[in-house]
């Protein structure tokens, strides 16, 4: 017999006891697994010379008295012993998820998430935060991911379901609610994958009179709680930080997987007598001893890989001259630089061997190391540099050979916030007169700059930076904040004349939160953590399917097969017919 805490062995006297019937002892030891029995009996000893099992509750069993079997299972679509054979697919344990819920990892992940959230309840109301649910029938607003749209019977109206409740937790803020938290669903209809789906949860938080500081402290105290509770290791009181620029500069992401080395080096600088073009930024990868591992067949594996990407930042898709990957050996050490030329990107003829010596030790460039160039258009912007994404996938191949062993995750988490952000991205990067450059907020429209930088704003809006946090762990975004813009003028100045709106539609989408600045709204700032991201760390979970109970994949939702058709009649009522 099992339940939730585990299994234990059952003994039927087939003299005295209810199995005492030779029909029922049949229809009993028949039974198909799974099936609910009630049991009532004597707990004892097992004796010395019962029958070995190897189970945690070996030591007694349950001499039975009464039992009833209270729902005969049908034979299940896949065995809920997780050693079994046959595996089934993943689609297939969705539309069942419920007996797959009945496997160790899948209950263990989810107690544990329900374990974890009450840890941070009681932190966050010790602290005096107050848990306020906000609605789920939203409004369609301009804030990044695409929405989810819900229809409703009045013809041409429709709500969309929160990306996140960012708006009503500022005007909890105005609602002098000065702390603010909530477990929030959030709903972006943007593409899968292992760390995204289109529902998913955020601790939410904002606080009003707080500093970037002040956030992150709140922050930095829940993970310390949930370390020293879940995982029992005692982190750093405060994480390390970096600037955006370091981040993107040095890793090439501004979520950087500080785990392992692989640093990028720029080397325009070195190469500023001999280069043709002047917008250009060169950056440097060394694999050290690299060519001893790395076959030739990898590197143009991912030299494909890169070349099969887009870059919308960075010029579009990268033409394969400006990836070079070369292989330094004795015999090529001082001579390398011709590839450079001979690809274009320095003058023939340039002094090489003086030129390969300045980089040779720039570099600390040895034999058998492997060095990376890309050459792209300058700048850092968005998530990711060409190079930032090399060095991910070319972590990923030395992994996947044995060649790099990255520390536990959660023994050894490496939380690094990440600040200084650009408040403002270009749209297109193809566009270089400012009069056109149509720009986007970094995080989102609410983000301000800090005080210092508000000249900027006016100027050069692209040279301002954000009070703009993010928390990574181990090369993984779990969370993202800002200090909010509370002055209605600055505001307006920022959808108008920076993100262009027209005014019209300013009032239609914004209007209720430049209201709510202008009657009274402190400062105020916070942040959300990706629960489920969190929570797939936490459980040593490969995707954060793993942690939610009832996930989707790009299909839908398995479990009760949705999105599905609705009733022409219905649609009739909601003005809508599918064309
Ligand atoms: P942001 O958009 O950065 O900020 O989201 C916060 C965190 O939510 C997680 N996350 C996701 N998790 C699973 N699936 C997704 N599709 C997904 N998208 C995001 C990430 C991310 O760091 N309102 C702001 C917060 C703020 O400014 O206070 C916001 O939503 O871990």
């Amino acid at each position: 017999l099992k339940d939730a805490s585990g299994t234990i062995q059952l003994v039927l006297d087939s003299i005295n006891g209810p199995a005492a019937s030779k029909s029922f002892r049949d229809k009993l030891l028949n039974l198909n697994p799974e099936s609910i029995l009630s049991v009532e009996g004597v707990v004892r000893q097992r004796p010395p010379d019962g029958i070995q099992r190897k189970d945690p509750n070996g030591d007694i069993e349950v001499m039975i008295t009464h039992l009833k079997i209270l729902n005969i299972a049908d034979p299940l679509p896949f065995s809920t012993n997780p050693n079994s054979s046959v595996k089934p697919t993943e689609e297939t344990m969705l539309k069942y998820r419920y007996v797959q819920m009945r496997q160790d990892s899948l209950q263990k992940n989810l107690r544990k998430r329900s374990e974890t959230a009450h840890i941070v309840r009681n932190l966050l109301h010790s602290e005096g935060f107050v848990e306020v649910e906000t609605p789920a029938l939203f409004k369609s607003t301009p804030e990044g991911a695409r929405e989810f749209i819900v229809p409703t019977r009045t013809h041409g109206l429709f709500y969309a379901l929160p990306q996140s409740p960012q708006q009503f937790k500022q005007v909890l803020m105005a609602g002098a609610i000065d702390k603010y938290y909530q477990f929030a669903k959030c709903f972006r209809d943007e593409s899968l994958g292992a760390d995204r789906q289109p529902e998913f949860t955020q601790i939410d938080m904002e606080m009003s009179f707080v500093s970037q500081d002040d956030v992150m402290g709140v922050v930095e105290r829940i993970m310390q709680r949930i370390w020293s509770q879940v995982v029992g290791i005692e982190l750093p009181s405060t994480f390390k930080r970096m600037t955006y620029f370091d981040a993107m500069s040095t890793y090439g992401s501004d979520k950087p997987d500080v785990r392992y080395d692989l640093k990028i080096k720029p080397i325009t600088d070195l190469l500023l007598d001999h280069i043709h073009e002047s917008n250009s930024t060169v950056e440097a990868l060394v694999v050290p001893e690299g060519t001893k591992f790395l076959s030739n067949q990898d590197t143009s594996r991912l030299h494909h890989t890169i070349t099969q990407e887009k870059f919308p930042l960075y010029g579009g898709m990268v033409n394969p001259r400006d990836l070079i990957m070369e292989r330094i050996s004795d015999r090529n050490k001082s001579t390398w630089t011709k590839t450079m030329a001979k690809v274009g990107w320095i003058k023939s003829g340039a002094e090489d061997a003086k030129l390969s010596s300045t980089l040779n030790e720039s570099l600390q460039l040895n034999p058998s190391d492997l060095l990376i160039l890309n050459k792209r258009p300058s700048g850092y912007y968005g998530g990711h540099t060409i190079m930032g994404r090399v060095r991910s996938h070319l972590a990923q191949t030395l992994i996947n050979k044995g060649h790099l062993k990255l520390g536990d995750p959660l023994q050894d988490p490496r939380f690094l916030w990440i600040v200084d952000f650009p408040l403002f991205t270009p749209i297109d990067r193809t566009v270089t007169s400012a009069a056109e450059q149509l720009l986007e907020s970094t995080h989102h429209p609410f983000t301000a700059p800090p005080n210092s930088d508000i000249p900027l704003l006016f100027n050069n809006p692209t040279a301002a930076r954000a009070q703009h946090y993010d928390l990574v762990l181990n090369g993984q975004e779990i969370g993202g904040g800002s200090i909010r813009v509370h002055d209605p003028v600055l505001q307006k100045y920022i959808f108008s004349r920076i993100l262009r709106m027209s005014e019209e539609r300013i009032q239609r989408d914004f209007g209720h939160l430049l209201d709510a600045l202008r009657f009274g709204c402190p400062p105020h700032g916070g942040l959300a953590i990706g629960y489920d991201r969190l929570m797939a760390i936490l459980c040593g979970a490969q995707s954060i399917r793993d942690v939610i109970a009832f996930p989707k994949l790009s299909g839908g939702d398995l479990f009760v097969n949705s999105p599905s058709m609705v009733d022409k009649e219905k649609l009739a009522e909601y003005g809508i017919a599918c064309v």
